[in-house]
């Protein structure tokens, strides 16, 4: 029985986003990337595997001291006492041109060749492997295609970093289809670039095992490697294994059936303890987002900084340290919202708006209607609001500014902070 891990995309030292903005962001979320290399180094030792596959985007760019690659040397020293060898390919991020700092790796660590498939023979375990990594950032080639045959009588293991036939949110890079793939003869394609785990195939397999520990939101849930065993020269055992130290959870949030604050909070609560069961104790970074029908959508889109404290320290309650906010978004509605939104044409208000800044004349007729409707109200309601001078022209705009800003609150689709990548 042979065993290999099959890891790719660990971007070791990316700095993982979403962290800077906040307190209460803990220490353990700085060195996530390394952390999860750590996990993946102790698994090699304990399944005792073979060798270890990185398929490319080992570095996230270039270096900005030595310390990442003495750090990656070191971890793969580890390995060496244990007579685990690796594998390794450059990808888009870690292209032979994108990485200016060099440093010597040990032997038992070997980079296959940016210029060609190469093929690595590893008689004692009946295991061929072929490979290429990319020279520059941009590969728009078929790599794949000019990959050797299979070599009989051998497990043949082909290594790339690829987008196949084009995956959302990654770059076409050296682009083949996965009948390709199938197509060549190989057992096994050990692939990297999409960061989502995917089987691709199976019989012959084509994994993605995806990225080794999230960076951001938009890599939520379970992140790992792959460990492949092979028996009587074939594969018979393919398992993921998570190794990330940090979790991100994207929490949506139904707020209909909260009568108040507190009972939002409460969901907000049961949503986090939901989290840290699943993610058995590892680190969260989590976002939450509001939606359905509350008649507190008008009190949190009025005071959108008070709601953020308060979920803030619901969520400290129950995380300690282990764990913050991301980010929280706002998508809820109430039937004034809905209703609004019905009977008013879109941008109608707004058009009134910029209009009346332009136009005196429709200025005026506006300050008429309402002259007209102050002659039917009592006159001892205007004596509580002095501000409502209508005759007086500054506070006559001001009144006008603040019903503007009133209109696109309640008229907004959503609200609070948006995505700014
Ligand atoms: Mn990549």
């Amino acid at each position: 029985m042979v065993k290999f891990i099959h890891a790719a995309d660990i971007h070791l030292d990316s700095p993982l986003r979403g962290l800077e903005r906040y307190e209460g962001v803990p220490s353990l979320a700085r060195s996530a990337t390394r952390d999860a290399l750590e996990r993946l180094v102790e698994l090699a030792l304990d399944e005792q595997v073979s060798f270890v596959l990185l398929a490319g985007d080992l570095y996230d760019g270039d270096w900005r001291d030595y310390s990442t690659g003495l750090y990656f040397r070191r971890q793969m020293n580890r390995l060496r006492e244990a007579g685990i060898r690796v594998f390794w390919i450059r990808g888009n991020h870690d292209a032979a041109s994108q990485i200016a700092l060099r440093l010597t790796l040990p032997e038992h660590v070997r980079e296959l060749s940016c210029a060609e498939p190469e093929t690595v023979i590893l008689d004692e375990l009946g295991v061929a492997l072929h490979g290429q990594g990319y020279a520059q950032r941009a590969v728009t080639d078929n790599l794949a295609r000019t990959f050797p045959p299979p070599i009989p009588g051998m497990v043949n293991i082909g290594l790339l970093h690829t987008a196949l036939e084009g995956r959302e949110g990654h770059e076409p890079y050296a682009p083949c289809t996965a009948e390709e793939l199938v197509n060549k003869g190989y057992d096994y394609w050990a692939l990297g670039h999409v960061h989502a785990r995917e089987v691709v195939h199976q019989e012959p397999w084509i994994i993605y095992p995806g990225v080794l520990q999230g960076r951001h939101i938009r890599e939520t849930g379970p992140k790992g490697c792959t460990l492949v065993t092979l028996e009587h020269g074939r594969v018979t055992r393919v398992e993921h294994r998570d190794l990330d130290v940090l979790r991100w959870c994207s929490c949506p949030i139904d707020c209909s059936p909260a009568a108040d604050l507190d009972g939002l909070l409460e969901l907000v609560r049961s949503s986090v303890r939901q989290e840290m069961e699943a993610a058995q104790g590892r680190c969260l970074g989590l976002r939450f987002e509001l939606s359905g029908q509350t008649p507190l959508d008008r009190d949190l889109r009025r005071n959108p900084g008070r709601l953020e404290a308060e979920i803030r320290a619901a969520v400290q309650e129950e995380l300690g340290d282990g764990g913050w906010v991301e980010k929280i978004k706002l998508r809820t509605s109430s039937p004034q919202r809905q209703l609004a939104q019905e009977f008013l044409p879109a941008g109608f208000l707004q058009q009134f708006f910029s209009t009346l800044d332009q136009d005196p004349e429709l200025l005026a007729a506006v300050q008429d209607c309402f002259q007209e409707m102050k002659a039917k109200v009592p006159g001892e309601l205007f004596a509580e609001y002095p501000e409502l001078d209508l005759e007086d022209p500054q506070a006559f705009q001001a009144l006008l500014h603040e019903a503007r800003s009133l209109a696109e609150l309640v008229l907004s689709p959503e609200e609070g902070t948006e995505d700014e990548d």
